[in-house]
């Protein structure tokens, strides 16, 4: 630890130099205001440009013992520190104030902001939404949690923002005032950070406070605003809709998007697959008809996205097996999502584990039962998950992804679907997700081959 005294008395402390701390900082610099960057550690990611590109801004890390922290010192918070940081519960104590880069973000944008949150689907909707946007003719920024970090859009000169926000930023945010404000979903993640479901959701109902619209899944009621507030609420559902409501009619296999009593187009012809890519584009259609979308653009969108890559992706079809890289499942819900969506008889051999972030499996149990011949588990959790499959199904413990994909191979026959969707976090074993990932993908290609 440096022992050098250090006194400083800027009027923002950034605290994390990961992305969200540097585009913190380069905001802060353009405007010429006096801050300083903390960091646990002693050489954070973006040190380096922090230094080449504002050298006269001071880094610290390890000396907080002796910062001077003053009342009305704002703290500009990185989504990743937790509020159990010691330095952070020091600064509070001394009459810090903690803000996050969205509080700056939004005090300079005045045309319309769109935020979205829940447990599963953010990216998805946030990307069909700004397809949408674009093709609606509207000049379009989207990041937040997928990135870019929301400072860095500024400078696009949008006429609308697409924000996908996390439970870590929105813990750190007050009121954001938000044109159009979502929760898709809620389910078991993040725990060992929020502690509770209730302490979880009570985060994600922050991206309600100050809304002038609350989109919301009549179908479930974790999405509704626990305080309504005067918010205008716009409602979609799987069941027949109301007027003014986005919903499905007509029976199976004619099933019809609606828009009041307006067929809007058929459910099929959705490109995304699975039950949760239609609660996703329902989602997404009723924010895009609140704010005026076209609707023939937003049904063009639907029947071509395509879908990101690490959810659900479809990597080889080979020797009549399927192999599925859903690498951003890293929580229950996105696995069971992606199970009861692709899985038909006991045809999917599941490739799975990680960390569990203070989830139990238990919610697998069933699709597991219903849809898995055989489950290959990795990672920190291997043993804790293999505790709640049923005798039935065939569990294996493995060390590595590519001996996962060795076992798949010779367990797998025609119509069978091999699907790496882990319910965990990656970090025990990854960089993160998009590493796993792409090692599963790079894994399949070598030892199953490629397509003929
Ligand atoms: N740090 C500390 N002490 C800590 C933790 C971190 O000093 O206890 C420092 C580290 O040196 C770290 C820096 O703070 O490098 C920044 O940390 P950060 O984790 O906040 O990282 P950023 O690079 O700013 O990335 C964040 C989001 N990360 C998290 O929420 C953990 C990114 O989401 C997001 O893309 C980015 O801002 C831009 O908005 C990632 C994520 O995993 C993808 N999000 C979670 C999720 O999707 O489930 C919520
Ligand atoms: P997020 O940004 O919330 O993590 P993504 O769109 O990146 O959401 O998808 C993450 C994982 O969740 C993927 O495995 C994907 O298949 C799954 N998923 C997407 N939408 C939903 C949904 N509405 N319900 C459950 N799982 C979903």
């Amino acid at each position: 630890m440096d022992q050098s005294v250090v006194f400083d008395d800027s009027e923002h402390i950034i605290f994390g130099l990961g992305d969200t701390g540097l585009s913190t900082a380069r905001y802060l610099y353009s405007k010429g205001k006096r801050f300083c960057v903390y960091d646990n550690f002693k050489n954070p990611p973006a040190l380096k440009i922090l230094k080449q590109e504002m050298p006269d801004i001071k880094f610290y890390s390890g000396e907080r013992q002796l910062f001077t922290i003053n009342p009305g010192t704002k703290i500009l918070l990185s989504p990743g520190v937790p509020r159990s940081d010691s330095f952070l519960r020091e600064a509070i104590e001394a009459g810090a104030t903690i803000k996050s880069d969205l509080d700056l973000f939004i005090t300079e944008v005045d045309v319309p902001i769109i935020g979205i949150t829940g447990s599963n689907g953010k990216s998805t909707v946030t990307e069909l939404l700004g397809a949408m946007a674009s093709e609606s003719g509207y000049k379009v920024a989207i990041g937040g949690n997928l990135g870019p970090p929301a400072l860095d859009l500024l400078d696009t000169k949008a006429e609308i923002f697409i924000l996908e926000l996390s439970s870590f930023q929105l813990e750190n945010s007050d009121a954001l005032n938000l044109s159009i404000a979502t929760i898709l979903n809620l389910s078991p993640d993040h725990l060992d950070r929020h502690q509770t479901m209730h302490g979880y959701s009570l985060a994600k109902q922050r991206i309600f406070l100050g809304c002038k619209t609350a989109v919301i899944n009549l179908d479930d009621k974790t999405t509704y605003p626990n305080n309504f507030d005067g918010c205008l609420i716009v409602k979609w559902s799987f069941d027949e809709p109301k007027s003014g409501e986005i919903g499905l009619a007509g029976e199976f296999p004619n099933i019809f998007i609606c828009f009041g009593t307006k067929i809007i187009m058929r459910a099929d012809e959705i490109y995304l697959p699975g039950k949760h890519n239609l609660a996703n584009s329902l989602a997404a259609l009723t924010i895009g008809i609140s704010i005026g979308f076209s609707i023939e653009s937003m049904c063009g969108v639907l029947k071509n996205f395509s879908g990101l890559a690490h959810r659900c992706e479809l990597i080889l079809s080979k020797e009549g097996v399927n192999w599925i890289n859903d690498s951003k499942a890293t929580n229950v819900g996105a696995t069971r999502a992606a199970l009861e969506g692709l899985g038909e008889r006991k045809n999917i051999i599941l490739i799975a584990g990680g960390i569990a972030k203070g989830a139990n499996f238990q919610s697998l149990l069933t699709p597991i039962k219903k849809h898995c011949k055989k489950v290959i588990l990795i990672g920190e959790s291997a043993l804790k998950f293999s505790s709640i499959i049923s005798d039935d199904v065939q569990v294996s413990l493995v060390t590595s992804i590519e001996e996962a994909v060795k076992l798949s191979k010779s367990h797998s026959s025609t119509g069978d679907l091999v699907l790496l969707s882990p319910a965990c976090s990656s970090l025990d074993m990854f960089r993160d997700y998009i590493d796993r990932g792409e090692t599963f993908i790079k894994a399949v290609l070598d030892i199953v081959g490629v397509q003929k």
